[in-house]
């Protein structure tokens, strides 16, 4: 089959998805016109492809956001079909989705402070794999990401998934060989304080932690990883980190947790022997609070990059791990609910209730779709002191869900929120990556840099299975 001939069978599946008559014969009429379209698509696309090495016209024009910048558009069971239709309908969008010079991160409010999380799926197989790669400046996956970056221009950045050699020197080669060198017409950007904790991930535990008979795997280390530091986190900020400050849970044990989610057998016996239990770290890679001085005052930087909710068994181990990594985010922000919690340089509780934060990461959650334990998610989005109603959005992954169909049009959750790019017969596309407001700060805009597919810098999303997801706060 013919990648035009699966986009007319996904029309076709999305009909009945719908499961609307009137709609059917609509769309029948109009599958011929979104194939031509498609079609054409594909066609610039390929002459973007040949022409990547131009500076891409930045005409910088916006259009203006049918949504308030920051508000959650409305219930989306209900508007999912409702919009797959209309952009199946091509530039017949009353959204103008198809408007190739949408932009949304060339707008930005004056005196904003935009925040940003980006997993740079900046991981390898080896050691030392990354730093080889970064140190001849010429590595391609990293030049991309940097556009990205560079085009988006947060002042604060989380990073998820880059591998934390022993001395932190991938950060440094990342920032000083691609951050800061003009990629394909931009300018460079400068991060002058950075942030990279040690990660869980590598950490062998000595035990065998999922329980196949063999020690020393790496699924038997404190997090997921081949070697230590393996899908690491990082922060970025041009303004001042109070790394004197920061805190870190990474030695936080999963039983310090009142109410800890253990997994079971089937039988319901203790997937976990009480020597495991004593052990146990909560964070696969680390959880993090981080001061960062920007012009109006301290706030929090809140990050953390919790377990993928698969890759186990029935007794999802995985997604109750996931599920209490995003609660310890969410106990937190609550000093009742934090009272609980010491971290690694031991000061215990959570942060101040008056406190100023963004929670920012790889949640690995999605709000309706996926396979989180639970509505892991939700401990965030309906927790009382985050304003949970942002929901960043981008034309390119409701076009790419309509596009790449499979499991996309069996989802519930709105797919122009999507912020990871899946596989489509297992998974699909999903909200994963978050940056959240507490609800004592302003949000003025937020967005997801997945742009439409005909513009030139839609072929920098190759470079990552994640999208950068930012906001902008006063
Ligand atoms: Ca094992
Ligand atoms: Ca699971
Ligand atoms: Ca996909
Ligand atoms: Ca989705």
């Amino acid at each position: 089959m013919t990648k035009l001939q699966a986009i007319g069978r996904n029309v076709h599946e999305l009909c009945d998805f719908l499961g609307h008559g009137l709609l059917k014969g609509f769309l029948r009429e109009l599958e011929f016109l979104s194939v031509v379209a498609v079609a054409i698509v594909a066609l610039s696309m390929n002459s973007v492809a040949r022409e990547a090495n131009a500076c891409p016209a930045a005409d910088g024009q916006v259009v203006d956001d049918p949504q308030p910048a920051c508000a959650n558009p409305e219930e989306p069971s209900q508007r999912h079909g409702d919009r797959a239709r209309r952009f199946a309908a091509g530039q017949r969008d009353p959204d103008q989705a198809f408007d190739d010079t949408q932009r949304p991160w060339e707008d930005r409010a004056e005196g904003v402070v935009r925040i940003a999380s980006f997993n740079l799926a900046l991981e390898r197989r080896e050691a030392n794999g990354l730093q080889t790669e970064l140190r001849t400046g010429e590595s391609i996956q990293a030049r991309k990401l940097a556009e990205i970056i560079q085009r988006v221009r947060p002042d604060v950045l989380l990073l998820n998934e880059i591998d934390r050699d022993a001395i932190g020197e991938n950060l440094d080669l990342f920032h000083k060989l691609y951050l800061q060198v003009s990629q394909n017409g931009q300018p460079g950007i400068n991060f002058e304080h950075r942030f990279f904790p040690e990660s869980n991930t590598g950490v062998d535990s000595g035990l065998d932690l999922n329980r196949n008979g063999v020690s020393g795997e790496p699924d038997d280390a404190y997090g997921f990883g081949r070697f230590e530091g393996q899908y690491g986190m990082a922060v970025l900020s041009r303004f001042p980190i109070k790394t004197e400050n920061a805190r870190t849970f990474q030695k936080f044990l999963w039983r310090d947790m009142p109410g800890a989610r253990w997994p079971k057998t089937p039988v319901g016996d203790d997937f976990y022997s009480a020597e495991i239990r004593a052990v146990f770290r909560l964070s696969s890679k680390n959880h993090v609070v981080v001061p960062i001085e920007v012009p109006s005052g301290i706030l929090h930087l809140v990050a953390a990059h919790p377990t993928p909710p698969v890759f186990d068994g029935p007794e999802d181990r995985n997604g109750l791990r996931n599920h209490d990594e995003i609660r310890l985010l969410a106990d937190l922000l609550d000093p009742s609910a934090g009272a609980y919690l010491v971290d690694d340089q031991g000061r215990r509780g959570g942060l101040a209730d008056d406190a100023r934060f963004v929670v920012a990461g790889d949640m690995n959650a999605d709000p309706k779709d996926g396979d989180s334990t639970n509505q892991s998610i939700q401990q965030l989005l309906g927790h009382p002191k985050i304003n949970g109603d942002i929901g960043p959005r981008s034309n390119g992954a409701a076009q790419a869900a309509i596009a790449q169909g499979g499991i996309n049009l069996q989802q519930t959750g709105d797919p122009a929120q999507d912020t990871a790019d899946f596989n489509d017969d297992t998974t699909g596309n999903l909200r994963v990556d978050y940056v959240l407001p507490s609800a004592n700060l302003q949000c003025v805009g937020s967005g997801v840099f997945w742009p439409n597919p005909t513009l030139p810098e839609s072929e920098l999303i190759s470079a990552s299975d994640h999208r950068l997801v930012w906001i902008d706060i006063r």
